[in-house]
């Protein structure tokens, strides 16, 4: 397996997320990644690959290119209104709720701040659109690589920011670019006629449904904490089931906070079921690890060792696949099951 890792993933390292009326530090941290690049080395799993320049044409068809010019611009902006702005990440402050106006970009930057955000929990820092890019190009390398078909079943996008909560034009949820999209949208242009995007992540994967919701040719499936209680709670119910071309090509699977591996596992199976009956030419892994028992912000309860099985569960579909790395925050652990998974899709 081919793994893309991000060289520049630590330039995106924010300080604080705004929780319960304070500044506290940031859960996605730049160690999580290195974790993973440890176990996998350790075990020897995978082959690490560094990946190209982005290619902007495709990140401007699956993100909006007004989305993407501010994300280039941001930091310089920020900076620009304060040289001691430097020392601080951006958040959000206002955001144009129902009946405001999306259609007019505001010249004042906090107003276009929260025109394409969602969210005071994603700190936009200094090397945020460097880490973000070089993620993206992570995801859409691993997409060509696997679309190649030299018998090669799956690639990793190994990277953060993670992406899943990203939209069409909003960041948040500590994702700015949708990884997962982004490959799905590389698999397609490299010849896959349908391709399903499974979001195994505990939070729901709302950037990508929103992406691909009124859209026949992209499968979008998420297992998630029940969005009545869980982040990002506005999004990933059951009834919604996609729209227009895209009718009943979205498919949510959530479960109440609590949930153990049996009951998760139940879940994973339907949606693996829904892939095989969309009849998928590849697939797309949104693979958070914030399912964990452990996980500081979440509230499953997979084992270390239940990761093992799902890889293996996955690997059943026999699907060229892209692993993307979305959530986990139980940093120490974060590494042995993300190698876990691999280790049981490889067999
Ligand atoms: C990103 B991914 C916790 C507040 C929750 C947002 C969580 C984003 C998770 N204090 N903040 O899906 O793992
Ligand atoms: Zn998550």
């Amino acid at each position: 397996m081919l793994i893309f890792h991000n060289p520049v993933h630590n330039k995106h390292s924010g300080r604080h997320e705004m929780f319960r009326g304070k500044l506290v530090p940031c859960h996605e941290t730049p160690a999580r990644l290195a974790f993973v690049l440890d176990a996998l080395r350790q075990r020897g799993i995978g082959e690490l690959r560094v990946p190209g320049s982005p290619d902007m044409d495709l990140i401007k068809r699956v993100h909006t290119p007004r989305y993407v010019d501010f994300l280039a611009s941001a930091w310089n902006e920020w900076v620009a209104l304060d040289p001691a702005n430097a020392d601080i990440d951006v958040l959000p402050s206002i955001w144009p709720v129902r009946g405001f106006r999306h259609d007019i970009s505001p010249s004042n930057f906090a107003a276009r701040v929260g025109l394409f955000s969602f969210d005071s929990g994603c700190p936009l820092t200094a090397g945020t659109w460097e880490a973000a890019t070089a993620g993206a190009a992570c995801a859409i390398d691993a997409a060509r690589a696997v679309s190649q078909g030299q018998g090669l079943r799956a690639a990793m996008a190994l990277t953060r920011p993670p992406g899943h909560h990203a939209g069409p034009d909003f960041f948040g949820g500590y994702c700015f670019l949708n990884n997962a999209a982004l490959a799905a949208q590389a698999l397609r242009d490299a010849g896959a006629q349908r391709v399903a995007v499974l979001d195994v992540d505990y939070h729901h994967g709302n950037g990508t449904q929103s992406i691909f919701y009124d859209r026949g040719d992209v499968l979008t499936v998420s297992v998630h904490g029940d969005p009545t209680t869980e982040y990002p709670f506005y999004l990933g119910y059951a009834d919604e089931r996609g729209e227009g071309a895209g009718q009943d090509c979205n498919l949510n699977l959530p479960l109440p906070a609590g949930s153990d591996f049996t009951a998760w596992t139940a879940a994973l199976q339907h949606g693996i079921d829904a892939v095989r009956a969309f009849k998928a030419d590849a697939l797309v892994v949104a693979l958070g690890v914030d399912t964990y028992e452990g996980d500081p912000i979440s509230k499953f309860k997979l084992r270390s060792a239940d990761y093992l099985k799902v890889g293996a569960r996955l690997a059943r579909l026999a699907l060229p696949t892209v692993f993307t790395m979305e959530g986990g925050y139980a940093v120490a652990e974060v590494g042995t099951n993300v190698a876990n998974v691999l280790q049981g899709y490889a067999g």
